[in-house]
């Protein structure tokens, strides 16, 4: 343990791949992309793939009932020994598509009550759900965060879905900005550790996000995963309706670099499909597929 680290945190993070950098060398996380609907729109989404919020974009996940993934998660448990970690992340939005989320936490730790779980969002419906996920004991969350100022949000996210109705522009983004604020100071309060992701889009956010870190670090974020645009046509991203490129890999160091001293920075991340399985870098997700699953009931 690090001598400057508090052990409560220690405890949280000793054996979470995301979380420790240390801890990815032994430990495993693995996805069941149970949580399809997304109540926003990013620009570099293409919603017949992954949320590339927290994946690899140009991916697509098979999509699971909570059942079909507690039986998922039971298989893989006894088969990686290395397994710590249950996320949610996506293929959609895990607290917009809450009643999927929390019933596949719930089966889940009523059956392995030592797997921590974890869970990724867009923060736009996260504070409706802090409570409920402190009640159940979920120690990590990751909010995806890539603008604090509107007017470069306005850029990112063409529209929400919230309180009913679709707003658009400018708008959209601060009601986006605000809740997703909202939730990082709501988790911090109650002592779960939460990462930051933002994506590093080159002409829009990257130098923005300097502001970023500076606006999370004071809100208490535990980690900042900065993370790039993989704009790939053929893999089915894209930005909008134009080309735009993401970053090579010397401009996100660069990036990285100027970020040091500020909210502490990942940089061991995967960017992991919606249903991986395994050490981070090995994914073993193709090996757990339903159809290898036994006791499918169709
Ligand atoms: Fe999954 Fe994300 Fe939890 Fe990790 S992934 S929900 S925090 S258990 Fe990890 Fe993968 Fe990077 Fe995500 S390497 S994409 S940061
Ligand atoms: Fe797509 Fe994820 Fe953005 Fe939703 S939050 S639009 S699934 S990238």
């Amino acid at each position: 343990k690090p001598n400057d680290m508090d052990s409560a945190i220690w405890e949280k993070i000793k054996d979470h791949p995301c979380f420790s950098e240390e801890a990815h060398h032994y430990f495993a996380r693995m996805h069941v992309a149970v949580a399809p609907a997304c109540n926003i729109q990013c620009n570099y989404c293409n919603r017949k793939y992954d949320c590339a919020n927290e994946s690899r974009p140009g991916v697509v996940s098979e999509k699971l009932t909570p059942e079909q993934a507690l039986r998922k998660v039971m298989v893989v448990a006894n088969e990686v020994p290395q397994l710590s970690v249950l996320g949610i992340a996506g293929p959609g939005d895990a607290c917009y598509d809450w009643k999927r989320t929390k019933a596949t936490f719930e089966q889940v730790a009523r059956e392995i009550p030592d797997i921590k779980l974890c869970v990724s969002t867009n923060g736009l419906a996260l504070p409706d759900h802090v409570a409920e996920l402190a009640d159940m004991n979920v120690d990590h969350v990751t909010i995806t965060i890539n603008m604090v100022d509107p007017g470069v949000g306005a850029r990112i996210y063409p529209w929400i879905f919230y309180d009913h109705r679709r707003y658009t522009g400018i708008e959209a983004a601060r009601i986006l900005h605000e809740r997703q604020m909202l939730g990082l100071e709501m988790l911090t309060a109650r002592g779960i550790l939460t990462k930051i992701n933002s994506v590093m889009i080159p002409g829009v956010n990257d130098e923005h996000l300097i502001e970023v870190n500076k606006w999370v670090k004071e809100r208490g974020a535990f980690l900042h995963n900065v993370m790039p645009l993989i704009s790939d046509p053929a893999h089915g991203a894209y930005y909008g309706l134009t080309g735009q490129r993401g970053p090579n890999a010397m401009e996100l160091k660069a990036l990285q670099d100027r970020l040091e001293g500020g909210a502490k920075l990942m940089r061991h991340c995967r960017q992991c499909r919606a249903d991986a399985v395994g050490l981070l870098g090995a994914d073993r997700g193709q090996e757990f597929t339903l159809d290898q699953i036994p006791g499918e009931v169709v």
